[in-house]
């Protein structure tokens, strides 16, 4: 048995060390995940030269960097790493990293050398797409998939055998780089994640532990799954599409979707449900399978697990047969990222390669909005292959696009290696002399987005505002201050944002005799609304104070005595708290609980 630790870069939770921590602990391994510094977003004065991350643009119009770019690693942060790996007793060290990761797997990982023995492997997107930087910082670097590999491979490190011709590895030997061929991958990926207590979380000069991580994790309460593995498009600038395409250069053919056995997602998340999630995020490129399975899928997810739930659809999909979503809907599908990236379908054809024409999108966001799904709409920005006539069709895209529950989310160009859009830009010369056009367009965008075709024609037409982005960001900020416009997330902390709407569905759809309701406070007020004309067997307000509703039970032990299947709607910014309790103190209690 060996005590293996994984260390995963900006991240909360990882589905990809998960898996391979549940494979190794069945295969009777000891394992601990450290996630060193948290996912990180912030507001920058200025575009970095070369960002190392993502830069993005917030809907208010601030300038967004991300990770190491805004909140590296202190002295302070990597001692409590070099101590914590040496208090774990580890034996072999597992990297989990991606592409961006590299700024702070260059700073830590010589570090870590320093003080540790053992074996060092790297895995993930990060040494995938450059085994030449990983292997200088690591013993071994495991290019692909290993969830059908990693239990072989730490047993020949453990007893002490060379992994030098084992697949997917690559290493320095004097000096040069040797790439191994790839093995077979498995069919079906991504097996049950283990989600395990034994880890632990360092950032802002601080160690946490899962016990006490909530004092960090902004929403802990939700759970990350696949339902399978592959994406339908390979788009230039996105390394998750361009996967398939790195097993065909190795002899592999993958098909565009491997999706898991559906009872096995199910009970995967039955069990998060069981240890108090009430929020599911599909990071799935795209959820999809056969119509029927799908269909199948949703309709089981309704019936055994109903916690409201994130994902991507298949924009042409759904146009094409709109039953698909208002099956998931019914699921609890409320909240989702419409891509467009460019109002160009010419840009996009030529430059992204999303062959898919925007107005497919368009009539998806409309049918999106019809179901008050949340979501957010991706642009690219910082394109040079861009002109002003394209600028104006996004201008024009952005003008058709359905408003409510939504927001224009712009990223600047970035290019990800292992993909082929640094190629596909490759003519084109960016100098920070263009920052500034790009960031009015941006702006220009995102106004574009807030105002009347009528409005916007005269801010277009207005010359001492465009020609400067100072003015376009005072003007911006003002404008929404004036009309009190806030952008939405989809959250359970605001009723109306994901719960309000959601509820009257059920209600309306399954007509309950008796429902129960559990709601006190504000929350409750602004909702209860929607409980107006149904047969309530009992309100339970259990706030000391409760400034909610009357109360005709407190404390509600009054479900312990129920025996039949009436459901209990939570209406309460206790939510998750109120849920994990009726679990935990009422467990026989026999009705559903709807978060
Ligand atoms: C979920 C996700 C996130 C989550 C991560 C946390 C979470 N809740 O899981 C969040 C939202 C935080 C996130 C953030 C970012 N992400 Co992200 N994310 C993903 C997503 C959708 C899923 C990742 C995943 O779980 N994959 C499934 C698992 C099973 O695969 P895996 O992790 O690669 O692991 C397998 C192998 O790689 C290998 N492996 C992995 N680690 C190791 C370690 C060892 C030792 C071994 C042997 C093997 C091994 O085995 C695993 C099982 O087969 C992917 C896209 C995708 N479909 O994969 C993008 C993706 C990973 N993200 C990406 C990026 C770039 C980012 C950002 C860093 C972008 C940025 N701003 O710079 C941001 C971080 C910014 C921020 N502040 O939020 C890119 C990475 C590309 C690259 N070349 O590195 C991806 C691929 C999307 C894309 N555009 O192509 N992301
Ligand atoms: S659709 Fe999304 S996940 Fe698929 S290749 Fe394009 S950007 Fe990547």
């Amino acid at each position: 048995m060996a005590k293996i630790t994984f260390i995963s870069f900006y991240n909360d939770f990882s589905v990809g060390v998960n898996v391979l921590s549940r494979v190794l602990i069945e295969a009777g391994h000891k394992v601990s995940t450290i996630f060193f510094k948290l996912p990180c977003q912030k507001e920058i004065e200025w575009f970095k030269e070369e960002p190392g991350c993502m830069e993005t643009f917030s809907p208010y119009g601030d300038i967004v960097g991300s990770n190491s770019d805004v909140n590296k690693a202190s002295t302070r942060d990597i001692k409590i790493l070099l101590d914590l790996i040496l208090e774990l007793k580890t034996d072999i060290l597992c990297i989990s990293s991606r592409s961006p990761d590299r700024d702070i797997a260059l700073l830590v990982l010589p570090q870590i050398r320093e003080i540790f023995k053992g074996i060092i492997l790297a895995g993930g997107y990060g040494p995938t797409f450059d085994p030449e930087t990983y292997s200088d910082l690591v013993d071994y670097v495991y290019r692909g998939e290993a969830e059908n590999k990693i239990v072989e491979l730490i047993s020949l490190i453990e007893c002490g055998k060379s992994i030098e011709d084992f697949d997917n590895i690559s290493y320095k030997k004097n000096g040069e780089l040797v790439v191994n061929k790839f093995g077979e991958p498995e069919e079906m990926p991504l097996r049950e994640q283990l989600i395990n207590k034994d880890s632990f979380y360092i950032d802002y000069d601080k160690l946490y532990t899962y016990e006490n991580r909530h004092e960090l994790i902004r929403y802990p309460y939700s759970y990350s799954i696949f339902f399978g593995r592959g994406c339908i498009n390979t788009c230039s600038y996105c390394s998750a599409g361009n996967w398939r395409n790195l097993y065909k250069k190795e002899g592999f053919r993958i098909p565009y979707r491997r999706n898991r056995q559906i009872e096995s997602v199910i009970n995967e998340l039955i069990k998060a449900k069981n240890s108090g999630i009430i929020f599911v995020n599909f990071r799935d490129e795209y959820l999809t399978a056969k119509f029927e399975v799908l269909k199948q899928f949703f309709h089981m997810y309704e019936n055994e697990v109903n916690i409201p739930f994130w994902a991507y659809l298949v924009p042409k999909h759904v146009v094409n047969d709109p039953e698909i979503l208002r099956i998931a809907v019914d699921a609890g599908f409320i909240d989702t990222v419409v891509g467009f990236q460019s109002g160009s379908d010419y840009i996009n054809r030529t430059f992204f390669t999303r062959p898919l024409p925007n107005k497919y999108h368009v009539e998806y966001a409309h049918l999106l909005a019809k179901y008050k799904i949340n979501v957010k709409y991706d642009l690219i920005t910082f394109n040079p292959a861009e002109t002003d006539e394209h600028v104006k069709e996004t201008f024009k895209l952005i003008q058709a696009l359905p408003k409510e529950r939504a927001y224009l989310s712009c990223a600047r160009l970035f290019f990800l290696p292992g993909t082929p859009a640094s190629k596909l830009f490759a003519k084109f010369k960016n100098t920070p002399g263009d920052f500034e056009r790009y960031y009015r367009n941006t702006l220009l965008y995102l106004i574009c987005f807030v105002m009347s075709e009528n409005e916007f024609g005269k801010i277009l037409n207005n010359q001492k505002m465009i020609s400067s982005w100072q003015n376009l960001l005072a003007f911006y900020k003002d404008y929404l201050e004036k009309r009190g416009i806030a952008f939405p997330i989809g959250t359970h902390d605001v009723p109306g944002s994901i719960t309000t709407h959601r509820y009257q569905r059920m209600l309306k759809k399954y007509n309950y005799p008796e429902i129960i309701v559990w709601g006190n406070g504000e929350y409750y007020k602004e909702m209860v609304h929607i409980f107006k004309g149904e047969s309530i067997r009992y309100h339970i307000d259990d706030e000391v104070n409760g400034n909610g509703i009357e109360t005709d039970i407190s404390p509600p032990e009054v479900l312990s005595g129920i025996k039949e299947q009436i459901p209990v709607f939570i209406c309460s910014s206790r939510k998750q708290e109120i849920n994990t309790k009726i679990m935990n103190e009422y467990s026989n209690f026999p009705g559903k609980i709807i978060v």
